[in-house]
């Protein structure tokens, strides 16, 4: 009972909530307070989970002042605001992230080692906030934080789904998807708004009406079904300012209201039911990366979060401005992230057409001054297309307005190209064939003033590609770039504390504003020829590869030497990402091996000679329904088993696939890799942002000339990251050769297969479908190509990395793979998401930082 010992002895002084941040006092005294009447427990059976819940919601208590002082602050200014509209908040712990951005964390450690925690314990208690796939949702996630520590006035609006992605566990080698309940405690970091109740209408029909007073006819929308979308707020601290912004995640809930027809014909029980039903609106993220399924539930999501955000959106508008319409795109900015609120376009027009009485150009010139609409894919079974026939029956009233867009769309297409008669069936919105159905991404550049791609090469891509005609029709102007960043305070602070230490200490920058100017990063080349400090720098990375090799120790078992060079792929499982690639150049390597012993060549000479030690590390998601990446999941692991269990490799080669990659695991995985892969086929990664992850946390990369890879490049240097395979405008020819003249599979890569096919990873015909898309069916994601390219880089990276990785006595791996490290992290400061919500705010949202 020391900790009751220690608040015995203590004066209880606390005054202001902010003295909880930065007062170990006024800390206790808070978190006793929560403890005993929050959580109705005592300090007898306050365990860690119960000294989480009371921690944070100390730590919010702070928070939601800075909050409600920035809304009045926000309100007062009167400024543009942004909405960034996103189906997917990939956001992870929030605990240690608001301990950062808020100055608190030392306090807070201080504080609960007296009460007798431990703050790296008490953080672990606390589930990731897992509501997205992977990229699209963290970037966001990123953009948010950005957001608030930029100063600008900037608000997310998603969906508070009660499960977020499925949970993954591997059982003999095969994926299990469970579910991931992440509401089972309750959530101190929510603000349940249970006043703010939006409702939201489905199916039902459209009648014509006429005005009482002007005669001018009138759509109405007689909805069939209501839900209620109530809000759940989340706010979003700064680093290094009070600017707190709000991420508002809305909640279906069932109406009161009785459908009498069922009630009346004394069905109760069925009126209920249906009621209930509403909830599972919210109820569950679709699982899907890079890919659209095209279910109802997941367009009634939509429409679900779309109106609810617009309606809460235009009534804070009215409260200030009426129907001063003009004023709206002075005042408010969306931004689309992805095609998944394109809704949002149709559902304002409908707003200001029917039910605020603007007249249609009107409507629409506003309409379009509003939205913008970030592309994330060029690959067409992502681009989304929603039947003509489910959208009707779903949006009676959007559908009409969908065909009215379009329509106006097209004649002024005709007028400007009166010659051009393919034009018009290639840019309509609608797709005649059937099923008959609406492009969502044709849709979206309509209404919208400008599209931007992710990454340079990505919005050259669908320049050239799948918008091309666009840029014909609306000109070059409207198509821009904003290449990708992250969140240095999460993915540098966060979970590489040690490193962003040392660069603090080197940039002589002790409260570490360099984390909101990460250009500031390079200074760090003036120290590239410091022996002491690239020693220093080599130990950082040892020791986060410790971590991760505790990780790997308590998820898989395996038990990975830290000295070896630490291998990553670690990403949403997907063809285009190839996994496939490195898991079959890690069987070549295997054989390789073998074949080596079996000549009598010993262990040592090999590593001196032919194969550095190395662990191959994986780790990620497979979309439930993708046979092929589970299948791949499968090899991984059956490749582990084999290898790690062979006694004659030893050290050598180690595989090992981590369950359940999330963002938790990535902050211990990240800063623990040497050499991080990037590896999609040339032209289909549109920018990945885990390479800038890694790079930034002091890894080098393999990669292929795709995506940010290309950026990354060009920043850091070409002779401190290592490019492979063929590039992006060779993919198309290489793709038609394999269809007309066969796929040539190299002696290696065949070597390969056949192990495969011996079946030493176990029944060869689990692997056929893999095996045979390359061999016989064309090969789409060029394995066959790119294979010796990669085993060739991996030749050239493994001389620099050398066989004594991790040892700070080896001068010749300090010299060269250290300093490309440093080199790196130094160059890596155009990848802030800092920068990239600056060249929104500039370029598209035409909005301004607040004073503070
Ligand atoms: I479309 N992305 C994603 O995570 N899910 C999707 O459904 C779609 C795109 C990703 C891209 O694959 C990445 O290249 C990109 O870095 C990321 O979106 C953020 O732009």
């Amino acid at each position: 009972y020391s900790q009751l010992k220690v608040l015995d002895s203590k004066k209880q002084t606390a005054t202001t909530e902010d003295d909880v941040l930065t007062n170990k006092d006024a800390f206790e005294e808070s978190f006793v307070k929560h403890v005993e009447t929050t959580l109705a427990r005592n300090m007898y059976n306050c365990d860690n989970l119960a000294a989480y819940q009371a921690t944070s919601n100390t730590i919010r208590d702070a928070l939601l002042i800075d909050w409600a002082n920035t809304q009045q602050k926000q309100t007062i200014q009167d400024g543009k605001r942004v909405y960034y509209l996103s189906l997917e908040f990939l956001m992870g712990r929030a605990m240690d992230n608001a301990l950062i951005n808020l100055k608190s964390r030392d306090n807070t450690k201080k504080s609960l080692t007296e009460l007798g925690f431990n703050l790296e314990d008490v953080l672990e208690q606390e589930p990731d906030a897992a509501l997205g796939n992977g990229g699209l949702g963290r970037l966001a996630a990123c953009f948010v934080d950005s957001l608030s520590s930029k100063n600008y006035s900037g608000w997310g609006y998603g969906l508070n789904y009660q499960y977020g992605i499925f949970k993954q566990k591997i059982v003999d080698g095969y994926q299990i998807e469970t579910p991931d309940y992440w509401l089972k405690y309750s959530n101190p970091w929510e603000i349940m708004r249970s006043e703010i109740q939006i409702p939201v209408d489905f199916y039902g029909y459209v009648y014509e009406d006429h005005d009482p007073n002007t005669g001018k006819a009138k759509k109405i929308w007689a909805g069939g079904e209501r839900v209620l979308a109530v809000a759940a707020d989340f706010p979003i601290p700064g680093f290094n300012t009070d600017n707190t912004n709000n991420l508002r995640l809305w909640n279906a809930k069932p109406t009161e209201e009785f459908d009498f027809t069922k009630f009346n014909a004394g069905d109760y029980q069925q009126s209920v039911g249906a009621q209930q039903r509403a909830e599972s609106i919210t109820s569950v993220l679709y699982p899907n990366d890079n890919f659209e399924s095209g279910k109802e539930l997941r367009l009634k999501q939509q429409y679900f979060w779309v109106a609810a955000s617009l309606h809460d959106i235009v009534r804070r508008f009215k409260k200030n401005h009426k129907n001063n319409w003009k004023k709206f795109p002075d005042q408010i900015a969306i931004q689309l992230n992805d095609t998944h609120p394109t809704l949002a376009i149709v559902e304002l027009q409908r707003i200001l057409v029917d039910l605020e009485d603007l007249e249609w150009n009107e409507a629409w010139n506003i309409v379009t001054k509003v939205f913008a609409y970030t592309n994330h894919t060029v690959m067409s079974e992502a681009l989304e297309k929603w039947p003509v026939d489910l959208l009707g029956r779903l949006l009676p009233r959007h559908l009409e307005i969908i065909y009215d867009i379009n329509f106006f769309f097209l004649k002024e297409v005709e007028r400007k190209f009166p010659d051009d008669r393919d034009l018009l069936g290639k840019v309509s919105v609608i797709e005649e064939n059937a099923p008959k159905s609406v492009k969502m991404a044709f849709l979206a550049i309509v209404g919208s003033h400008k599209v931007n791609g992710v990454a340079e090469l990505h919005s050259e891509l669908i320049k050239t590609t799948i918008f091309k005609d666009f840029v014909k029709v609306f000109g070059e102007d409207k198509f821009t770039n904003v290449t990708n960043g992250i969140t240095p305070r999460r993915w540098l602070r966060q979970a590489n504390p040690e490193l962003a230490a040392l660069i603090a200490e080197k940039l002589n920058d002790p409260n570490y504003e360099y984390l909101t100017n990460l250009g500031r990063l390079k200074k760090l080349e003036e120290f590239v020829n410091d022996d002491e400090f690239l020693k220093r720098w080599d130990i950082v990375k040892f020791n986060n590869k410790v971590r991760l090799a505790a990780l790997v120790k308590e998820t898989t078992g395996v038990v990975l030497d830290p000295t070896v060079l630490f291998d990553v792929q670690v990403k949403r499982i997907h063809e285009y990402k190839r996994q496939q690639l490195n898991i079959f150049a890690v069987i070549y390597r295997y054989l390789k091996i073998k074949e080596l012993l079996s000549q009598g060549v010993s262990v040592d000479e090999i590593k001196e000679k032919y194969y550095i030690p190395k662990a191959s590390i994986f780790g990620g998601k497979a979309a439930p329904g993708y046979y092929m990446a589970k299948t791949i999941i499968h090899l991984i692991n059956k490749v582990g088993d084999i290898v790690n269990n062979d006694p004659e490799i030893g050290d050598l080669l180690k595989v090992v696939f981590i369950p359940d990659y999330n963002v938790s695991k990535a902050e211990i995985i990240t800063p623990g890799s040497d050499l991080s892969n990037h590896i999609s086929t040339a032209g289909t990664e549109a920018s990945g942002t885990s390479n800038m992850k890694f790079a930034l946390n002091g890894g080098l990369i393999i990669g292929t000339v795709d995506g940010a890879n290309v950026e990354i490049t060009r920043e850091i240097g070409e002779e401190n990251i290592f490019l492979f395979g063929n590039l992006a405008e060779s993919v198309e020819d290489l793709r038609h050769k394999h269809i007309y003249e066969g796929v040539h599979i190299p002696q290696t890569l065949a070597q390969v297969f056949s192990a495969i096919e011996s079946g030493i990873f176990g029944n060869p015909d689990e692997y056929k479908a893999l095996i045979d898309g390359i061999k016989y069916h064309g090969d789409y994601y060029l394995v066959s190509d790119d294979f010796e390219l990669f085993l060739a880089a991996h030749v050239k990276l493994e001389k620099v990395f050398g066989h004594h990785g991790g040892d700070a006595s080896d001068t010749d791996h300090l010299h060269k793979w250290v300093k490309s490290a440093v080199l790196s992290v130094a160059n890596m400061g155009f990848f802030s998401s800092d920068r990239c919500i600056d060249e929104y705010a500039e370029d598209i949202w035409n909005i301004e930082p607040l004073n503070q």
